[in-house]
């Protein structure tokens, strides 16, 4: 009889241990598919095509030679993914006529379902930047990267694109060489320039870097330096966090974290590196990392009550890799992390930071990125007629093996060497 009792009781107990596992369960799947509605990320142009090191590049029969051929694939990413509806384009590698080229582009987009995304100036691949371009003290030069950088924005105005993203090359590569204080000014007064020109809903993202190509001095070499730039230039700029751009170990997500705080954080070029600017497949070396990135965003966004407006892109090279695998493999990693910094309990967080209770507050994270929220990633795909595995669904699709062939010949035909 008591034996009876005590069994019967251990069974309900079982019972309702298993009720709230599926309670909590089923709360981590609708955060997720709640999370996962607003989360879009772009992929760079860039990344569909032949790259490769400073060596040499290295050809890939499937890679994208035409602006066509890259809308191409980055609609494949877009079709298989759901959440990849832009596609950011470099000004001299996508639209060679300028101007001329944006209705050939608006129709590209049409056709393969994926629209212009950022527009990336390029002023660092002409032979009059070589000692760089708004820091030029040739005024030659400047007055063309000036010009080039108003088409810029001319040619985003043209595609409904709403952000203008620049890089620079501009540094030094020898100590006293270049007068760091004027080629400051001279970037104050042209990215000033350049801002005049946006329209009111166009955004101007600066981007920095610590060294490459320059070695000794880079003009904009980090985020303080962007966000000085930034602001000087206008109310419309803001910094873009590239996060392959920091010197080893550095501390991406306390830059995230300022920036936001600042109202100063516009975008990021997501990427993952071991040694330098390495521009690996996100998530590779540290997902841990960009967890930590995506977190301080959910944290903010979360304080605040307002949502933070930021561009996610990718900025990669995927010189081995196969392209368009590589790139569907960082969608779904960015989408996996994301995820999972959407789980993180914030309430209990903020308590356990008030209190200093210091492994509470460090579980909180480590919980939610032990989470596997694959399953219900896997649900939201399947909600929204998406293949449950993109990856598994490009490679039994076939395109790879069409365009290798048709691309073959153009590419077989490509200069790997620099010689
Ligand atoms: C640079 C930088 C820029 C990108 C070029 C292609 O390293 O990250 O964002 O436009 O590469
Ligand atoms: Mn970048
Ligand atoms: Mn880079």
């Amino acid at each position: 009889m008591h034996r009876n009792l005590y069994s019967a009781s251990l069974l309900d107990l079982c019972f309702v241990r298993e009720l709230m596992v599926q309670i909590m369960e089923a709360r981590t799947t609708d955060k997720i598919l709640h999370a996962l509605e607003t989360f879009r990320i772009e992929v760079p142009s860039w990344g569909f095509a032949n790259t490769g090191t400073r060596f040499g590049k290295f050809i890939q029969a499937a890679a994208a030679t035409t602006t066509e051929e890259k809308f191409s694939d980055a609609g494949q990413v877009q079709a298989l993914t759901g959440i990849c509806p832009t596609v950011a384009l470099h000004v001299l590698w996508d639209l060679p006529d300028g101007l001329g080229s944006t209705t050939e582009v608006g129709k590209l987009a049409d056709r393969y379902g994926v629209r212009p995304g950022s527009i990336n100036p390029n002023v660092f691949q002409d032979q009059i930047y070589k000692y760089g371009s708004f820091g030029n003290p040739d005024e030659r030069a400047r007055r063309q990267a000036l010009e080039h950088s108003r088409l810029s924005v001319q040619i985003a105005k043209e595609l409904g694109s709403r952000d203008v993203s620049f890089w620079f090359t501009d540094g030094s590569n020898y100590p006293g060489t270049a007068n760091i204080r004027e080629r400051k000014r001279r970037f104050e007064e042209s990215l000033k320039a350049v801002h005049a020109e946006l329209a009111p809903n166009q955004r101007m993202l600066v981007e920095y870097k610590p060294f490459e190509p320059a070695f000794y001095h880079t003009d904009i070499a980090d985020w303080g330096m962007a966000m000085h730039f930034a602001r000087s230039s206008g109310s419309q700029a803001k910094v873009l966090v590239d996060t392959g751009h920091h010197y080893q170990s550095q501390n991406i997500e306390q830059i995230v974290a300022w920036l936001l705080s600042e109202d100063m954080l516009g975008g990021f070029h997501f990427n993952d590196r071991k040694y330098a600017d390495d521009d690996l497949t996100l998530g590779s070396i540290d997902p841990y990392q960009v967890f930590r990135i995506f977190h301080e965003i959910v944290f903010f966004e979360w304080e605040t009550g307002k949502p933070a407006d930021i561009a996610y892109m990718i900025d990669q090279s995927h010189n081995l890799k196969g392209k368009i695998e590589a790139m569907l493999q960082t969608v779904n990693m960015a989408q996996e992390l994301f995820a999972k910094a959407t789980l993180v309990d914030h309430e209990r967080l903020a308590a356990a930071q008030k209190n200093s209770d210091l492994i509470r507050a460090e579980s909180c994270l480590q919980d939610a990125f032990a989470t596997d929220v694959r399953p219900a990633i896997r649900e939201w795909r399947k909600s929204k007629g998406l293949p449950e595995d993109p990856l598994e669904a490009f490679r039994s699709s076939g395109y790879l093996e069409r365009i290798s062939v048709q691309r073959a010949e153009r590419n077989n035909a490509g200069v790997s060497s620099y010689a």
